[in-house]
């Protein structure tokens, strides 16, 4: 985003830029803060927050947790990029969640987490976060706050129209960014026109236990799908894509790509193709795509190679897919909470377009079609227009609402948070962002029950708002009251990666269920060892299997002899704990991983391969008890 904007601001804005956005860093526009902004934001010691906020770790791949109102870090959740501090990715349990067709990646890009729904409202079962780089959408459980599945997208590329939720969370939808030859092959980059495709992928979501597979995807023309939404209410059944260069110039200089006075909202009735797939319908291709799902009682996870995806084709179901004319490549596309307004925020464009659902399925109707595009419909722009907020600021990305009818929009160039009337389209309110948002959260903003109190801010350009940490500075959100008339600034706050989209919940609908530490009895790892009586090491071959536990403040064994310079040596460490917050740390000298850090009732594997002869220590890392340096062991290595 940030490269594609520096273009426009040379070619559209220069001036209004320097005049309005206040990024030289020099003109610090903190404002005045009234004295109860403090006093709005202040959780006191022990007390805790009325809100998490699901941010997204951008660059990091990851998940961070905040506390709102205050702001306050509470745990970043390994997704798809490796974590030393929590072995995700390096010990043996964990990696085939890194697996992919590609093999196993260490990293990606995490822009949008979405919570499930349920009848439209958040129901804090799972949260939902795409991997843009190496197309990929995981699941996270919020009783665990850990990442429990991760599945692959085949055909797509750039994976960023990504992770939303259908209204009772039937479907996590995937768009893509990128176009691409479908099936890959190497051909000339020059005849992307017309032969490129954009894949969009609807992910089932089992309402029981979570379970993510992919039911269909549909081959639409090579646009560039950037961001999606679900409709709800009297929408639900319908999903949303935004599209830009519909001009399909494999280059996308800004001569290339933003000739096309309009683009695209692709409007797709997803039930009617779902009832087209369930009746036989569509084409099984071969492919390949890895689905990795991390078992809670074996505290394993296990990497499926899938070899076969099923394709539905725009012309294989007539009358499910329509194109809704929007000013100027259009970035957010946003629904309202009744699911009647559809807003599309042109990047260039001098005004938010708020198309109507109830005139789009009259347009429909009406066969009020201006052309179409690869067999698809393109409605008349004029019969499915709501309203249009005039001039409201530059730069126009995302949207979110707070149930009493008002919306919220970012402006990434003119750095501001909007605040207009559904249905009025008047500007109420504009306040200053430091600097350049991205997108805006309000908890349940983009659900039927919107939490209309605060809206976070998420900036892609820090400069000046905090102490100089070397030329790169922290990244970082806002938070503001959202209950008067007028938007209040409370509070910035520093955060991890590039915080591109969160999903924000009151805390009282995860809390209750938030687990506490894992039953022993319970446990079915292969290697566990739920007393320090089977502790054991055992030979086979020149692998070497150390059965272990920990419990405040040993190790079981503790003094290992008979491994030599040579063997492979499995360190199987199950934590006997029964209690809460009494995690256990074990590292080795010399070991070619992170540590493990075990939760109570868990069992991690690490591997050794000592090198040298000799006595080597091993201690826990996670300060435990007054005994915690005593927490420690030696093994014995000897010639081969
Ligand atoms: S975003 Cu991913 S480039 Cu507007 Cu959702 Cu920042
Ligand atoms: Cu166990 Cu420190």
């Amino acid at each position: 985003m940030k490269t594609i904007f520096k273009s426009l601001f040379a070619i559209t804005v220069l001036s209004l830029v320097f005049s309005s956005c206040g990024n030289g860093g020099s003109d610090k526009k903190s404002g005045a803060l009234s004295s109860s902004a403090a006093e709005k934001v202040y959780v006191a010691p022990g007390e805790h927050d009325e809100f998490y906020a699901f941010v997204s770790g951008g660059f990091s791949g990851q998940l961070a947790v905040y506390g709102l109102p205050s702001g306050r870090l509470f745990k970043v959740i390994p997704v798809f990029s490796v974590d030393a501090e929590k072995a995700y990715g390096f010990n043996e349990e964990t990696k085939p969640m890194l697996n992919t067709s590609h093999g196993f990646i260490p990293w990606d890009d995490s822009h949008h987490p979405d919570i499930s729904q349920t009848a439209g409202e958040l129901d804090g079962r799972w949260v939902f976060i795409n991997g843009n780089n190496t197309p990929r959408i995981a699941k996270i459980d919020l009783t665990t706050f850990e990442t429990t599945e991760i599945i692959e997208i085949p055909n797509s590329a750039g994976n960023h129209s990504s992770s939303f939720v259908t209204e009772n969370t039937e479907y996590v939808v995937a768009g893509t960014r990128f176009s691409v030859p479908y099936p890959q092959k190497d051909m000339p980059i020059a005849e992307y026109k017309g032969n490129f495709k954009g894949a969009l992928t609807f992910i089932s979501v089992d309402p029981e236990d979570g379970g993510m597979d992919i039911k269909f995807q549909i081959m639409m023309p090579g646009f560039n799908y950037d961001l999606s939404h679900p409709g709800r209410g009297k929408s639900h059944g319908w999903f949303f894509f935004t599209t830009y260069n519909t001009e399909e110039a494999n280059s996308l200089l800004e001569v290339n790509a933003s000739q096309n006075d309009k683009d695209f909202i692709a409007a797709i009735n997803w039930k009617k193709i779902e009832e087209y797939v369930n009746n036989g319908g569509g084409t099984k291709a071969p492919t390949n795509y890895a689905h990795n799902v991390y078992d809670e009682h074996t505290h394993t996870a296990t990497s499926t190679m899938k070899d076969e995806i099923l394709i539905v084709n725009p012309s294989d179901v007539p009358g499910a897919i329509y194109f809704l004319p929007t000013p100027k490549s259009p970035h957010g596309c946003d629904v309202d909470p009744s699911g009647e307004y559809i807003i599309g925020s042109g990047k260039l464009a001098a005004e938010l377009t708020a198309h109507s659902f109830t005139k789009m399925l009259a347009a429909i109707e009406g066969e009020k079609f201006d052309g179409e595009a690869y067999g698809i419909p393109i409605l008349q722009y004029e019969e499915i227009l709501a309203g249009a907020v005039k001039q409201p600021g530059l730069g126009p990305l995302h949207t979110e609402f707070d149930g009493k009818g008002n919306a919220y929009t970012t402006f990434f160039i003119s750095s501001e948070v909007v605040k207009w009337k559904l249905g009025t389209w008047e500007v109420i309110d504009r306040k200053p962002t430091y600097y350049s948002v991205g997108h805006l959260m309000i908890p349940g903003g983009n659900s039927r029950k919107p939490f209309g109190k605060y809206v976070l801010a998420m900036n892609k350009i820090t400069k000046d708002r905090y102490l100089p940490t070397g030329p790169e500075v922290t990244q970082s959100a806002q938070l503001y009251d959202i209950t008067g008339e007028k938007m209040e600034l409370l509070l910035d706050f520093p955060t991890i990666g590039e915080p591109h989209y969160a999903a924000g919940i009151p805390a009282d609908i995860i809390k209750a269920n938030s687990k506490k530490f894992f039953k022993l009895e319970e446990n079915k790892h292969k290697y566990v060892t739920k007393s320090e009586a089977d502790a054991k090491v055992v030979r086979d071959g020149n692998e070497v299997h150390i059965y272990m536990t920990m419990i405040r403040s040993h190790f079981a064994p503790d003094n290992i002899e008979g491994i030599q310079v040579g063997d492979e040596v499995f360190f199987h460490v199950t934590n006997l704990e029964q209690d809460y917050d009494v995690p256990h740390g074990i590292s080795m000298i010399g070991a070619q991983t992170s540590e493990l850090l075990i939760m109570p009732g868990q069992t991690e594997t690490f591997k050794w391969y000592p090198k040298n002869v000799g006595v080597w220590p091993f201690y826990c890392t996670d300060f435990c008890s007054a005994l915690h340096q005593e927490m420690q062991g030696y093994v014995r290595v000897s010639p081969k």
